[in-house]
Formats: C-alpha cells, sequence, structure tokens
C-alpha cells in the first residue's frame, strides 16, 4: 500500500475526551473515527487490523469443529417475549418498532436466536452436539459508553452456542472452546489470562472469562501465586482462617458509647476486628425482601456472591429510612435477639465458626460480646458472600492471593437447559424419548480484543502492533523520495515483500524522514526498512519497533530477516 493513496490521518493532539491509551492511540493514528457516543466508525487502518483478529479467531473457531453462520443484528420481540428476557433486561436493550408498530430489538446477544434456529433444524440425538458461531455486530446501550472500542455501545463479538444430549458432552465442547481461546489469545500476541467467573446475566452452571491484563482494565482479577488459580474477585474465594476457637462463654450486654462503626467497636472493646461480626441491612430489589447479611467484621460483603446467595436479579443496601421502618437501628444491627422475623438472615462462612463474637444489641451504645452461631442465632442462608483481600491465601495451594486489572475480552459459559427449555429446543433420544438439550455459548469481544492489544502494546511513541495482527507489517520509508537510488530500492523491497504475501506500506510521501518516524510509530508498524545515503551500495537499515533494534542490512538479506523477524514479535 502507498502510504500517500492509503487514507490514514494522523492527529498530533489527543483528543479530549479519550481517556485510555487505546482510545487515545486509535484515534490519533487514523484507526476510527467516532460517529455518535460509544459508535465507532473503522477507517482503513483500522479494519484492517480488525480483520486480522477477526481472521484469527475464525480460522481457531473452524479448526475447533464450530460452523459459521451469521444471524441478523435486528430480533423480533417475540423470541425476547418467549425466554422471558424482554421483560427483565432494562434499558441497556435497544429496543424499536417496525413501521408496521412490531417490537424489535438490536441485538444484544443471540442465544434466543439461535436456539429458534436450532429447535427449528434438530430433533434428533444423531444430529448432535453442534457449535454454531458467528462474528457479528452487536448493540448494547451502555449508560455512560467509554474507553472506545473498550466499552462502546455497538461492537464486534464472536458469539458460538453449542447443543448438546448430555453435561459430559457440554462439558468437552467447554474444554474445546477453553483451548480454542488460549490459541486465539496466544496467536493474536497477548499476554491473557482464564479466570473463574460469575454467570451473571445468563444464568447457567459456571462460566469463565479470559482476560487481557492491562492497568485499564475494568474488572480486578485475583490470581494465586501457588498455582494456576485465578477468578474475577466478584467470585474470588481463599482459604477462610478464623482466630483460635475458645469455649463459649455467657452472653454479656456491653455499654460501648459513641461505636457505631466496627472499627470504632474493635477500639472500644479492645478486641480485633475478626472477633466482631458486621451486620448489614440489603434490599432483595426483586422481592423488596430484606436481608440481614452477617459478615465478619474485616471482610466486605460481595454483592454479586450475596446476590447469587439469595437467587435475587439485584440487590441494594437497605436506607436508613427502610432500617427505621424496620423498628432496627443502624449501628448497632444484629442477629441475636431480633425480634423481627421478617428479615431473613445471610451468614458468611466467616461467621459460623466464630466463638465469642460481638453483635449489635438493638439499643443505641449497647452490643452483645460473645455471641456464638449455632447457641445464639441460626442463619436462613449460610454462604461464601465475601469478597476476598489480596494476601489471603489461596484456597487450592498455599500460595498467597494477588490481584491484577484485567481486560475481559472472552467468556464462556455452561448455559444448561436456560434457552433451550424456554424455546422447548427439544430432541428425540435414541429411545425416542424427548428430551431437552443441554446448551452452552462462548464470546469473544473481536473489537475490544484489538483495543486490548493496544492497552498491552504502547509506548511513548505509539501503538507496538503484534505482527499478526499489525495492520501492516513492515513500513518502508525511503528517506529522500527525489532520490533515484533511494525510491527504485524501496520500490523493489516494496514488491518482493508483496510477492511474498507480507502487507507493506510504502510512505511515499513527499516528507522529511522525522515525519515519517513518527507517523510509523504512532501508527506501530512492527518493522521499518529506512531506505536512505547507503542505497547505492544497496544496504538498508531494519528497524525494530518492540525492541528500537536497528540494523544495516544488505538489500538481498532483508526479506528474509524480516520473514525471520515476524515469527519473534
Ligand atoms: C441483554 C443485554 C445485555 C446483555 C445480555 C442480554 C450480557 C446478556 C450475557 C451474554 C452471554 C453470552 C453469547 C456470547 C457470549 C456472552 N449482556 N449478556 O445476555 F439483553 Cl441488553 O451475552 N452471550
Amino acid at each position: 500500500m502507498k502510504f500517500s493513496k492509503s487514507y490514514i490521518k494522523t492527529l498530533k493532539e489527543t483528543p479530549k475526551e479519550a481517556e485510555v491509551i487505546s482510545h487515545i492511540l486509535m484515534l490519533r493514528a487514523g484507526m476510527i473515527k467516532k460517529l455518535a457516543s460509544g459508535i465507532y466508525s473503522y477507517l482503513p487502518l483500522g479494519y484492517k487490523a480488525l480483520k486480522k483478529v477477526e481472521n484469527i479467531v475464525r480460522e481457531e473457531m473452524d479448526r475447533a469443529g464450530a460452523l459459521e453462520v451469521h444471524m441478523p443484528v435486528i430480533q423480533p420481540a417475540e423470541l425476547w417475549q418467549e425466554s422471558g428476557r424482554w421483560s427483565v433486561m432494562g434499558p441497556e436493550m435497544f429496543r424499536l418498532k417496525d413501521r408496521h408498530e412490531r417490537d424489535f430489538v438490536l441485538g444484544p446477544t443471540h442465544e434466543e436466536v439461535i436456539t429458534d434456529i436450532v429447535r427449528s433444524d434438530i430433533s434428533s440425538y444423531k444430529a448432535l452436539p453442534v457449535n454454531l458461531y458467528q462474528i457479528q455486530t452487536k448493540f448494547r446501550d451502555e449508560r455512560r459508553p467509554r474507553f472506545g472500542l473498550m466499552r462502546g455501545r455497538e461492537f464486534l463479538m464472536k458469539d458460538a452456542y453449542s447443543f448438546h444430549t448430555s453435561q459430559e458432552s457440554l462439558d468437552e465442547e467447554f474444554e474445546n472452546m477453553r483451548e480454542t481461546y488460549s490459541r486465539i489469545f496466544t496467536r493474536c500476541g497477548l499476554k491473557f489470562r482464564p479466570v473463574e467467573a460469575d454467570s451473571g446475566a445468563i444464568g447457567g452452571n459456571g462460566s469463565q472469562e479470559f482476560h487481557v491484563l492491562a492497568e485499564s482494565g475494568e474488572d480486578e482479577i485475583i490470581y494465586s501465586d501457588g498455582c494456576d488459580y485465578a477468578a474475577n474477585i466478584e467470585t474470588a474465594t481463599s482459604k477462610l482462617v478464623n482466630p483460635p476457637k475458645e469455649e463459649e462463654k455467657e452472653i454479656e450486654l456491653v455499654h460501648t458509647p459513641d461505636s457505631p462503626t466496627i472499627e470504632k467497636l474493635a477500639e472500644f472493646l479492645n478486641i480485633p476486628l475478626t472477633r466482631t461480626v458486621k451486620a448489614l441491612l440489603y434490599k432483595d430489589l426483586g422481592t423488596d425482601e430484606f436481608y440481614m447479611v452477617l459478615i465478619r467484621g474485616d471482610f466486605d460483603v460481595n454483592e454479586i456472591k450475596l446476590k447469587n446467595a439469595i437467587n435475587a436479579v439485584a440487590v441494594e443496601m437497605a436506607t436508613d429510612e427502610e432500617i427505621e421502618n424496620l423498628g432496627l437501628i443502624k449501628g448497632y444491627i444484629g442477629p441475636y435477639k431480633l425480634a423481627n422475623d421478617k428479615i431473613k438472615i445471610v451468614a458468611d462462612l466467616s461467621v459460623i465458626e466464630l466463638s465469642n463474637h460481638v453483635t449489635g444489641a438493638h439499643q443505641k451504645d449497647y452490643h452483645f460480646v460473645n455471641v456464638n452461631y449455632g447457641r445464639d442465632y441460626k442463619a436462613d442462608i449460610i454462604k461464601d458472600i465475601r469478597t476476598v483481600k489480596v494476601g489471603e491465601t489461596c484456597p487450592k495451594s498455599d500460595g498467597k492471593l494477588h490481584s491484577a486489572r484485567g481486560i475481559e475480552c472472552g467468556h464462556v459459559f455452561k448455559l444448561g437447559t436456560k434457552y433451550s427449555e424456554a424455546l422447548k429446543a427439544t430432541y428425540l433420544d435414541k429411545d425416542g424419548k424427548t428430551q431437552t438439550m443441554i446448551m452452552g455459548c462462548y464470546g469473544i469481544g473481536v473489537s475490544r480484543t484489538m483495543a486490548a492489544a493496544i492497552e498491552q502494546n504502547y509506548d511513548e511513541n505509539g501503538i507496538i502492533w503484534p505482527v499478526a495482527i499489525a495492520p501492516y507489517v513492515v513500513d518502508i520509508i525511503p528517506a529522500n523520495v527525489k532520490n533515484e537510488a533511494q525510491t527504485s530500492l524501496a520500490e523493489s523491497i516494496y514488491q518482493k515483500l508483496k510477492a511474498e504475501n507480507i502487507d507493506v506500506m510504502l510512505d511515499d510521501r513527499d516528507e522529511k524522514p522525522g515525519f515519517k518516524f513518527k507517523d510509523a510509530d504512532l501508527i506501530g508498524f512492527p518493522f521499518k526498512v529506512v531506505v536512505g545515503k547507503r542505497a547505492e551500495e544497496g544496504i538498508v537499515e531494519l528497524k525494530i519497533r518492540k525492541t528500537g533494534e536497528t540494523l544495516e542490512i544488505s538489500k538481498d538479506e532483508v526479506i528474509n530477516k524480516i520473514k525471520e523477524l515476524m515469527l519473534k514479535y
């Protein structure tokens, strides 16, 4: 490609609305252009990189035995009404009407559509398992789109759906997809980690996220330094270490003036935080029921785990007014002598073995000490609902837990029968009995992965593309386009690289070399070939973007050298 014909418009300044480096650099390198909030056009340079990510995804999904389909972006509301999600999805779902006033959605995902297809095509166990995938535009009307392609409202996703006759078959495909995702992210030149995750809005029983590690990642990943355990902080667990067990003592009511917070209470009673129990009031926003959540004083409630523990769609801390209306006193709430039997008690694992702990006494400035779970109160639900802390011990090894920021680029789910049940996607098994298909679904954020690659590969001069997804691998720069020797050598190297099917740019603009170097480093070509003064001798400079290294090399060796270096970067 000749630079002068490439429609590349680089920007000197950082666009003010861009906050993260990938957004800044994609705009400055002329890869994307904002059409509306969270909605971007891909310009030639950006689209070329996007297609490279997409093709790696496609190659590996095909290699994994999945079959590519292509479903519409616009979907009839009826399918979402049938699955029951029409009424539960909020404003994130983009709804619209056609000219006949019929309801439609711009697809945020395609479980309903693919299940509708499969239920009408498959009726025998012989046709299963099958894994169908597409690479399609998705629309999710984020309240606050930001970070460019990282959290856009319209984005490109590879979404796959598999259908099975047994859990074992689903487990097999789940593993197959996990390995496929590892190959995809590795081929894209990314450092990533598979982590245990919450199934969230999709339901089902088990899911894993693939995170590209980067400081700008929105997710917090907890990982062990003793084994491969890693989990999104939403679901991470740790080895619970309680203070030593004691003889259960008699409960006492103790005057605890001015200690409405757990820290002040521990200080006043001169006991460690680990001997106190926080009682927090939560409301299930779906049922408006209240729950008293008990957790050891040094831990924090993990609201995703709590939501799952009480099977709520969403939970929120009760307001002061709601606490008062329940006859409770904020700061002095506790499970012992709780008069209000309408409130269900949820106890974290950290309190049920905790000898002689302190809890609120339902009156200002008073607490109970020596409270023991079992003897003095019982919980309706006992579950791990705490947020793990860095430094705690790994649940699987003696390793310590650390945290890193991650960009969720992939997510694989064991869906079970949530959608096949709702949409009656059934088949006849070998005994002629009607069974419900078991499903899995597997997503990769293709446009987000491209952005994540930049988040992981940049420096003060711009992008540093991994070779596999670079829009162009080599940028040939004749130092002086008026010098015949330089332009003809540049042209011949250009032709040879094209003949080798290597994506090559020739910067034929009549600009100073420095100007071209800056553009080349901003755009992030992995290699530059500078054809300068020594062109007459057939010597050129080969510069490696990642390391900054420069090799003086003859025109006869430069092609092979580039092919060799392409395997490394
Ligand atoms: C919606 C809206 C937003 C959503 C969903 C539905 C996320 C929704 C979860 C998934 C699960 C998997 C197949 C590919 C991989 C991810 N956000 N999810 O279901 F209506 Cl507005 O999409 N789907």
